[in-house]
């Protein structure tokens, strides 16, 4: 049966089948959080966001608003229906027996938390104390969907409870330097421990029955075990990129565009051990052409590499960040057809325009692209 817009139905396998419909993120009432372990650790040593915190600036709000805002319609034009988050307040601290923050992230990269596998979307574990609530922004469009569609699985992964025990303390001293965290990114160790299970969903990539997740900062091997016993019928690959001394989330280092092609950010390219399931059935991984500005806009926890952080439309088309001039220009000899969106403003709120989506429906169906 033909995706139609007047039903609801969750079900995407992939990265880049024909994208029908999709929730875009919201900038309302984000916060800078407290510290805590896992986000200094992410926070790079130069940055303008070390030692400050609280809501961030109305004007940046509304600026990221208006290009999500944007970026939404332009969607809606292509027949993409499109659904917003319902922002809570994210001043509110959090307590639970376990730990105490004195704010929230907010409810903009749903990407970070919404997991969608097939008919399923699952609520991620997160790994910052801030980010522990954020489902509840979503949770109003997940209850509607769950009580329009009959075969629409809502599922959360454990609450971590994200004591000291879940973080190095070796992570948290400021001044560690680049080359010692590219060393300790080579040894694979982040600033997480093997606590327990903790994955965030912007870690994983879905290839049909093939799901690859990044170990890094915020995703752990036991978190990857918990998703290879939750989806038993897919195959659960491992991946590193030592050449990020900051590895969080795989959506800026490694990007399907359809099947038989990845580009793959050039500073952590994926190690040769790792290739074997790509050049055994003739994909391609290319290096991601070079960002187009040389320092992320303020305020702005990711790197400049958000321009590999692509929105797939379908296999010959794809949503590149306007600015992003020589990530647009390598779309185009790559056989994609480029859609332009501004989306540069709104980076420091979590992400590019990957990150500012999650998944509803995709048409195709679960495929074995590694046979
Ligand atoms: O390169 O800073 C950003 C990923 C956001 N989801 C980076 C990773």
């Amino acid at each position: 049966m033909a995706w139609s817009p007047d039903k609801t139905e969750v079900k995407s396998w992939n990265e880049w089948d024909t994208l029908r419909h999709v929730i875009v993120g919201r900038a309302d009432d984000c916060h800078i959080p407290p510290e805590e372990p896992a986000l200094d650790a992410k926070v790079p040593e130069d940055s303008d966001m070390r030692g400050q915190w609280g809501r961030r600036p109305q004007e940046t709000i509304d600026r990221a608003n208006e290009l999500l805002d944007n970026f939404a319609d332009q969607l809606r034009k292509r027949d993409i229906k499109v659904d917003r988050p319902v922002s809570i307040d994210h001043a509110q601290p959090v307590t639970t027996p376990d730990f105490h923050t004195d704010s929230q992230f907010g409810c903009m990269p749903p990407r970070d938390v919404l997991l969608t596998v097939g008919r399923e979307m699952l609520e991620a574990t997160m790994s910052y104390r801030c980010r522990w609530f954020e489902y509840l922004n979503y949770r109003p469009l997940l209850k509607q969907y769950w009580e329009e569609d009959p075969r629409f699985r809502h599922e959360a992964a454990p609450k971590p409870r994200l004591t000291d025990a879940d973080y190095h303390p070796d992570y948290l001293s400021e001044k560690i330097g680049d080359a010692k965290r590219l060393e300790w990114a080579a040894e694979k160790f982040f600033v997480t421990t093997e606590e327990e299970p903790l994955f965030d969903a912007a870690d994983v990539l879905r290839f049909g029955k093939d799901l690859v997740v990044q170990h890094g900062f915020t995703t752990n091997l036991k978190g990857i075990e918990w998703l290879r016993r939750h989806f038993p019928d897919h195959r659960v690959h491992t991946v590193n990129f030592p050449g990020d001394p900051y590895p969080i989330h795989i959506d800026a280092t490694f990007t399907p565009l359809r099947p038989g092609l990845i580009v793959n950010n050039p500073q952590r390219r994926l190690p040769e051990d790792q290739r074997e399931m790509f050049n055994k059935n003739g994909w391609d991984i290319v290096d991601a052409a070079q960002p187009a500005h040389n320092t992320p806009p303020p305020l702005c926890y990711s790197s400049t590499w958000l321009s590999m952080n692509v929105l797939v439309l379908d296999p010959k088309t794809v949503c590149v960040e306007k600015s992003e001039v020589y990530q647009a220009e390598q779309m185009d000899k790559l056989g994609m057809e480029v859609v332009e969106v501004e989306l540069r403003d709104a980076y420091a709120f979590g992400g590019g325009l990957h990150c500012c989506t999650a998944d509803v429906y995709r048409d195709g169906d679960c495929e074995d692209y590694f046979p």
